[in-house]
Parts: C-alpha cells; structure tokens; sequence
C-alpha cells in the first residue's frame, strides 16, 4: 500500500490524479489544496465509489512555508509516512508583455509554483521512506521547454520546475527515491480561468475548435509512471493533445 501526497487537488489534473488512484486498491490518498471544502466532497465523491480508500484532507497554501513546515511536522501518526509525492499545485496568472506585465501576478506565479514545490519538497521528504515504492512526480509543462508570447514569468517558473526536477533526481538518488515530471500542452481545468482571472468566455476560447488533453489523461499517465517496476524511472515525459504541435501551433477546424 502506497500513501500518495497530492498538492492542489482540489481542481483539474490533482483532481484527477486523486480519482485515478482512489480506484486503485494500491493506494491511499493525502489531498491538500487551499479550498477545503472542495477536497471534502471530492473525497465523499470518492468514498461513494471506492469505500475502502483511504483519504485524508487538509488545507494547505503553499506558498505559506511556515504553515507548510508546520502541516508536515504535524501530520496524524497514521498518515506520516509519504510513498509518493505528487507537486501538482500550480497557476498562470496574466498573459501580458513583461513590459506590461503586474508584479502581483509575477509574484504569486513564482511564490506558488517554485517556491510553493520547494517548500512542499522540503518538508515532505523527510517523511518519504526510503523503499522501492519513493517517488517524486513533478507537473511541468510545455512552458518548461518552450517560451512563447507573454508567457514569460509562467514560463520562467516552469523551467524553474524542469532545472529542479533535474536537481532533486541527483540529490535524491542516494536516498533511492526517483523523481520524474511530466511535462502538458493544453489540459482543459480551470487553469485558463485562473490565468484571466475568472473570464470565462477567454478561457473557453483557449480550447475552441480542438480536443485538449483532459485531466483524466494526465492522471492516466501518471499512474503509468507510479506503476513501474522499482528500476525503472521514467524522467520525464511530455505530452500534447494531438491538435497542438508546438505551445502556440494548434490546429482548430474552423
Ligand atoms: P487548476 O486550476 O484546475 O488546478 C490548480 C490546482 O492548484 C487547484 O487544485 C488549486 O487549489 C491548486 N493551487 C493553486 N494555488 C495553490 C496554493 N497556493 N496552495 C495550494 N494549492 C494551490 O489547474 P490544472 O489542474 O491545470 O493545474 C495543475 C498543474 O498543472 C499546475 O502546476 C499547472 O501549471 C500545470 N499544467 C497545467 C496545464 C493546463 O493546460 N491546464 C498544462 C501544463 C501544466 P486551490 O485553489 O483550492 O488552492
Ligand atoms: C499550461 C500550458 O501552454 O498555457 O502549462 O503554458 S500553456
């Protein structure tokens, strides 16, 4: 049995990821996201389903290192030991010019999705055992390996995610823990939402005339990851829905 720490559940691919795994009898789940409520129903949602999975929500602001320190000191005895970590918990906010660009978005991108998974990083590790089962899987993005238009300071954090997930497989390795990411092009969530602060006919347009990937997709892939046999590390992998070639080159019908 593996206990799965997944940062950001409360929304889109952390989401899916806690309704894949919850399906699987080999894994018990530690959901954390900043809207408590949403991880309560999600894990009634789950319950009704899967009346054996074991489930334990928290609030959690990962951009809050104290309170981070704090959560993982003080985790129930029952649920202090991580197999796997998933550093899911992650947003774009803006898509403007540098030039243009608000210093408010700039910092939440990076408090949340570079210091956010440090912190989380940090504090969890040291309730990872170190057996076959340790892994650390960290969401990137397209905007990890490319940069396009505007996506600037989201894009600098999603390299930031790349050299780290990089970093964390050399010093974890004596640990024996592997850490892999996985690296999207369009996923339809709440992402877009988030990114045009809550405009939703803009978020809408992001996904007009092609399938994006699904969050179900991404968690999919996931627990592909998880599941293979302890000498096999997947580093990392990135996946695109078959519409979009490039962060900018998608082909939508018309
Ligand atoms: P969603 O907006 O649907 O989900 C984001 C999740 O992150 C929510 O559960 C949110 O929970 C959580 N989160 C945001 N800020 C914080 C915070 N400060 N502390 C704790 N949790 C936080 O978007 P996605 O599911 O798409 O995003 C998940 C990850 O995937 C992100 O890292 C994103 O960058 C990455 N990604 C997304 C792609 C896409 O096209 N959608 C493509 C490539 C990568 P709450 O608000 O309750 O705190
Ligand atoms: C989210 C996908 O292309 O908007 O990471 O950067 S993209």
């Amino acid at each position: 049995m593996r206990t799965v720490l997944i940062t950001g559940a409360s929304s889109g691919i952390g989401q899916a990821c806690a309704t894949v795994l919850a399906a699987d009898s080999n894994y018990r789940l530690l959901l954390c996201a900043r809207r408590l409520q949403r991880l309560e129903e999600l894990k009634e949602s789950l319950l009704e389903q899967h009346p054996s999975c074991e489930i334990f929500c928290f609030e959690l602001d990962v951009r809050d290192r104290a309170s981070v320190e704090q959560t993982f000191a003080n985790l129930p005895d029952d649920w202090n030991n991580i197999d796997v970590l998933i550093n899911n918990a992650g947003l774009s906010q803006g898509l403007n010019a540098i030039q243009e660009g608000d210093t408010g978005d700039w910092d939440r991108m990076i408090d949340t999705n570079v210091k956010g998974l440090l912190y989380v990083t940090k504090y969890a590790e040291p309730l990872m055992r170190s057996s076959e089962n340790a892994h650390i899987v960290n969401i990137g993005s397209i905007a990890g390996k490319e940069v396009y238009p505007n996506g600037n300071v989201y894009c600098a954090t999603k390299h930031a995610v790349d050299a780290l997930t990089k970093a964390m497989r050399i010093d974890l390795l004596e640990k024996g823990i592997r850490v892999s990411s996985i690296d999207p092009g369009m996923v339809e969530t709440e992402f877009s939402e988030v990114r045009f602060k809550g405009d939703k006919e803009l978020a809408k347009n992001v996904y007009k005339g092609l399938t994006p990937l699904s969050g179900t997709d991404i968690a999919e892939i996931i627990a592909f990851i998880l599941s293979r046999p302890a000498h096999v590390n997947i580093n990392d992998l990135l996946v695109m829905p078959t519409a979009q070639a490039t962060a900018t080159i998608v082909k939508r019908d018309s």
